[in-house]
């Protein structure tokens, strides 16, 4: 399938907004260190579920767990992670961010399990591994897509976040953020 074009309306369509606060989980680690894209994996909600699976756009911020304990996990690679639940960020980098979320099944990578993932439009110093996220969905902006290369991912990717920030720019989608 070729990638279809995007339609962002001036004022949100139905069902968006869609709100939710969410634990971080480990994922496969591929989105940094495989693609530069780092994505915070994030369980899929009923609200999610009930979305057609697919890329879409919003904002969200990072809320530090303060309360609980800094553990190491192991990721579904093997490689073990400190949870730092956030605790490392500055205090800028709890502002309310553009981001782009994934929710299917990845098909370029064969995932066995629906996943959700969000990419904040923001480079951290750290990690934020146990930390909360609080979003809110605002639109939906293509399918998931099958690739030949990893370069021709990151390239849709990188077009997802151009178009998520446009559409993020317009009026009624900034005044979302009051919501967050
Ligand atoms: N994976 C796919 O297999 N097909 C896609 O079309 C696709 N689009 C994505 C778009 C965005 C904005 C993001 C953040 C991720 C996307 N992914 C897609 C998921 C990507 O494969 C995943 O983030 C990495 O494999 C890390 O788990
Ligand atoms: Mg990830």
């Amino acid at each position: 399938m070729t990638r279809p074009e995007t339609h962002v309306p001036d004022t949100l369509p139905a069902p968006f907004p869609i709100h939710g606060t969410s634990n971080i989980i480990s994922g496969f680690g591929r989105g940094s260190s495989e693609l530069g894209i780092p994505t915070a994996n994030i369980p899929i909600s009923i609200a999610l579920h009930s979305l057609p699976t697919g890329i879409y756009y919003g904002w969200c911020k990072v809320i530090p767990n303060d309360k609980a304990d800094i553990s190491e996990h192991t990721r579904d690679d093997g490689q073990p992670i400190m949870f730092n639940n956030g605790t490392n960020l500055e205090k800028e980098e709890l502002g309310i961010f553009p981001m782009v979320m994934s929710i299917g099944w990845n098909p370029f990578y064969h995932n066995k399990e629906k996943a959700a993932e969000v990419h904040i439009i923001h480079k951290f110093g750290d990690n934020f591994y146990g930390a909360l996220i609080k979003y809110n969905v605002l639109g939906y902006i293509r399918p998931e897509l099958n690739y030949t290369t990893k370069e021709a991912l990151i390239d849709d990717i990188n077009l997802d976040i151009k178009i998520a920030l446009e559409a993020l720019s317009k009026e009624s989608y900034i005044k979302a953020q009051d919501t967050l």
